[in-house]
């Protein structure tokens, strides 16, 4: 192999595709979905091996979408149980298209770095361990034995075993995941971070926090039952859209929404169920009753302003407006909340919200007298400084309408990753609880480590300032999907050892340690034979719905192990034997790892035979019953401070959100359909009169900057495009942009990257 010159390109190439247009949609779903959706099945598994796929998406028996955490019906199933978005992914996972040792003997590691984001991904499936070793311009082959025996000797090399990393994506089956964190516990470090530090901890502190637990309260059944729902900061229509027939069976039923986002979303408008045939043929069902277009951040200043309109109407027709009972039996805190909001002024509030008076008063009538509200959310709320503040505060409105702990009302946090939720609950946490570890202590005879562990942004500085030398990451994409890429990049490329456990190739398969490995497993689609017997794994889901999911389709290379199987490998070669446990014998057979996550984990009682009924079993929740599990014992009202953002007059709030076309750092396509923008994603969304103001026209070509702790970062090579957006609100795509995301700007309490609210000027 010849010696490596250039290095590999830690961003996708700056190069532009050129931007086509038309108006941004009112409506989601119809017909145009389901040609997409087979669009993609077609191009990528073929339609015989996408058809089998698909009709075991989400059924009794068959495997969990690898798409969202949306919860399924817990009775009737129909035979279609997917949108197009979990097409996609599904379309993704079994594309016919196998990465054999000859591509990576073509493709230096160098030139597959300068292909975009869709390139890489559709490159194909992994087929067999590849490593590079130091020095090397390739990746060649490895056997698994040899691979497992040099993660081993590398973490035993370490001189604690603090310096090693171990990610999760949100993609890991309950079994894998209790293997994985139980791996590295007995190996001796609490360092796991995950994609929920990047995605919904906010949520989890916040709610803990206040309602005392870290998970929604809500179940799909409340939907239907809900008087009015509230959706802050997400997107169902591109994210979630299985959630729009949720939102339509509860408009047929009188429910109202109320939708808060500083763009208008399609799915957020209007919906067409692509699978009824009325609905195709007719107009489909209004969602959205009243939508507020709140600037980026505004959302305190927004819910405050709702607080006080609705203090005023209490004070007027006492008894109203307040559940008083809930609030005396139930909660502490409100005296000193109504106080704090006597300190407020309206109009400047109202002023910061960025939406009108009227709007604000429209909602707060809707609401005064209703007791059934849901609130739902995701990373438009979970991504800013003050992200755990903007939950708090929607929180305070349901506390105050006794609206939490009672059909048809509640906290509905809606999770991305199919199992991000089930991963926290078998330990992936950089922070245990004690109770967790005494139980794992108990259980295995060992004694876990006691102090916490890094999480996402303290996880890349450490292995950037030489304190972390291995990264191990369960899935995901760790370079692309965490903040500051260029200096993500610089500590990973610094790390003795780098390994990806992946289905498909990546990014942070090009920008690596000194050596590094891609171990290539199984997907959700896939059988999974062990020791002559299929298995199934185990997910949970939005609601706390834990159910299984079982793979139909031959797996695309004899050579994939299971998750389980390769943690099993990197166990048996790192560990001394541990009496208690037996890995590779737990891989042959899941029951037994089901039956030790009983033995540790609440909840799970006679798991092997609850998990085996049609649907599966909810997870106890407190909040759900009205026994609130926090410091006080009760819910807390709490007391949230508005940010201030001092704009100058060149100064832009940007948001990186999701395409139509993209699965986090996967890219299906370069269309963003509902916004009516096509072939291109450097583009920057921005309010004609910024434009205007700053001379900029539709499709001028500008670069971004950022400046955080005295430095400046550069996203070159964007297209400016004019759409309804608030003033001094730009939006850009994810992972484009998150090379202007500074790593040390991050949620107070959560540590969640600043994703949503980054400070930056447009150069032209
Ligand atoms: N097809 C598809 N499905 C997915 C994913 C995917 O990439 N593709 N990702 C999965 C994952 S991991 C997750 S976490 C979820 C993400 O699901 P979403 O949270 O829906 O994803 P984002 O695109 O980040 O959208 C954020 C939304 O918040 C709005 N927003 C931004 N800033 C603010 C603000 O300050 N206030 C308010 N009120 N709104 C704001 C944006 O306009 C946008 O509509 O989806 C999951 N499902
Ligand atoms: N700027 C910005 N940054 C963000 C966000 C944002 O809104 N803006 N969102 C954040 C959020 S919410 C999240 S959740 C993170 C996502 O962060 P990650 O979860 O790390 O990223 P993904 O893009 O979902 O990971 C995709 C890769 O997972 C692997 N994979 C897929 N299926 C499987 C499987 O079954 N097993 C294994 N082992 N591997 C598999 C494939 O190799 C694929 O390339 O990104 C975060 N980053
Ligand atoms: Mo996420």
């Amino acid at each position: 192999m010849t010696k490596k010159n250039k290095s590999p390109e830690p961003q996708p190439p700056e190069k532009l595709t050129g931007i086509k247009k038309s108006a941004p949609s009112s409506l989601a779903g119809g017909l145009t979905a389901v040609k997409s959706s087979m669009q993609h099945i077609m191009n990528e598994s073929g339609l015989v091996r996408g058809t089998k796929a698909l009709l075991k998406v989400n059924q009794m028996d068959g495997f969990d979408c690898p798409g969202c955490a949306w919860p399924d019906p817990d009775e009737e199933r129909s035979t279609i149980e997917f949108c197009e978005n979990g097409a996609k992914a599904v379309a993704e996972e079994t594309t016919q298209k196998q990465l054999d040792s000859s591509f990576f003997k073509k493709h230096s590691i160098q030139e597959l770095s300068t292909w975009s984001d869709r390139d890489i991904g559709k490159s194909g499936r992994m087929t067999s361990p590849m490593v590079v070793f130091p020095g090397d311009t390739h990746y060649s082959p490895i056997s698994w034995g040899d691979a497992f025996s040099m993660i081993g000797a590398k973490l035993n090399q370490l001189e604690e075993p603090d310096q090693a990393i171990f990610y999760t994506s949100g993609r890991t089956s309950n079994e894998a995941a209790f293997m994985y964190q139980l791996f590295v516990r007995a190996f001796g470090t609490n360092n796991l971070p995950d994609c929920s530090n990047m995605c919904h901890e906010s949520s989890g502190v916040a709610l803990s926090e206040t309602v005392g637990i870290g998970k929604g309260s809500v179940k799909l059944e409340d939907f239907d039952l809900a008087e009015v729902i509230m959706i802050v900061g997400q997107n169902p229509g591109t994210n979630h859209p299985r959630m729009l027939t949720a939102l339509q069976s509860a408009k047929k039923k009188g429910s109202k929404i109320v939708s808060i986002n500083p763009l208008k979303e399609a799915g957020l408008l209007r919906f067409k169920h692509p699978q009824s045939v009325g609905d195709v043929l007719g107009s489909g069902t209004t969602l959205t009753d009243l939508y507020l277009q709140v600037k980026i951040n505004g959302d305190v200043p927004l819910i405050k302003a709702m607080l006080k309109l609705l203090v005023d109407k209490e004070k007027k027709s006492p008894g109203t407006v307040f559940d008083h009972e809930f609030i005396k039996d139930s909660t502490q805190g409100l005296d000193a909340l109504l106080e704090d909001l006597d300190n407020h002024e309206l109009s400047t509030l109202v002023a910061a919200s960025g939406v009108s008076m009227a709007e604000i008063q429209a909602v707060v009538d809707l609401i005064a007298d209703k007791e059934k509200i849901i609130i739902c959310w995701a990373m438009g709320v979970t991504q800013h400084k003050n992200a755990v503040d903007n939950i708090r505060e929607l929180v305070n409105l349901l506390l105050l309408k006794g609206s939490i702990g009672k059909p048809g009302a509640g906290t509905c946090p809606v999770r991305g990753h199919s199992n991000v939720q089930g991963d926290r609950t078998m330990g992936i946490y950089e922070k245990p609880s004690t109770a967790f570890l005494d139980s794992i202590e108990r259980t295995f005879d060992f004694e876990p480590p006691r102090r916490h562990g890094y999480d996402t942004v303290e996880a890349i500085q450490a292995m950037t300032e030489g304190r972390a030398k291995v990264f191990i990451a369960m899935g995901g994409n760790f370079l692309s999907a965490t903040p500051d890429t260029v200096y993500t990049a610089k500590g990973l490329q610094q790390c003795e050892l780098t390994v990806q456990i992946s289905t498909k190739l990546n990014r942070s398969h090009l920008i690596h340690g000194k050596t590094a490995l891609i171990l290539p497993c199984l997907g959700r689609t896939e059988q999974d034979e062990q020791n002559g017997h299929l298995q199934f794994v185990t997910v949970e889901n939005s609601a706390g719905v834990v159910h299984s999911s079982k793979g139909s389709l031959p797996p695309v290379s004899e050579h994939l192990l299971s998750e389980p199987r390769i943690v099993a490998g990197m166990a048996e070669a790192t560990l001394k034997k541990l009496p208690n446990i037996n890995w590779q014998v737990w891989a042959n057979n899941y029951d037994l790892i089901r039956d030790n996550i009983e033995s540790t984990i609440p909840g799970f009682e006679s798991y092997n035979e609850k998990v085996r009924r049609p649907g599966g079993f909810y997870l106890p929740n407190g909040a759900r019953e009205r026994s609130f599990a926090t410091i006080t014992g009760k819910a807390n009202f709490s007391i949230n401070r508005v940010p201030e953002h001092r704009l100058a007059p060149e100064d832009y709030l940007m948001m990186t959100i999701r395409s139509h076309d993209q699965y986090n750092t996967t890219i299906y396509g370069l269309d963003d359909r509902y916004r009516g923008i096509y072939n291109e994603r450097r583009i920057v969304l921005m309010n004609r009169e910024d434009m205007d103001r700053n001379q900029l026209k539709e499709g001028g070509l500008v670069d971004l900057h950022s400046n955080y702790d005295d430095e400046l970062r550069v996203a070159k090579g964007f297209l400016v495009q004019a759409y309804d957006i608030p003033r001094q609100c730009i939006a850009t795509y994810f992972p484009e942009a998150n090379v202007l995301i500074p790593v040390r700007q991050f949620a107070d309490k959560s540590q969640t990257p600043i994703s949503k609210s980054v400070l930056v000027r447009i150069v032209t």
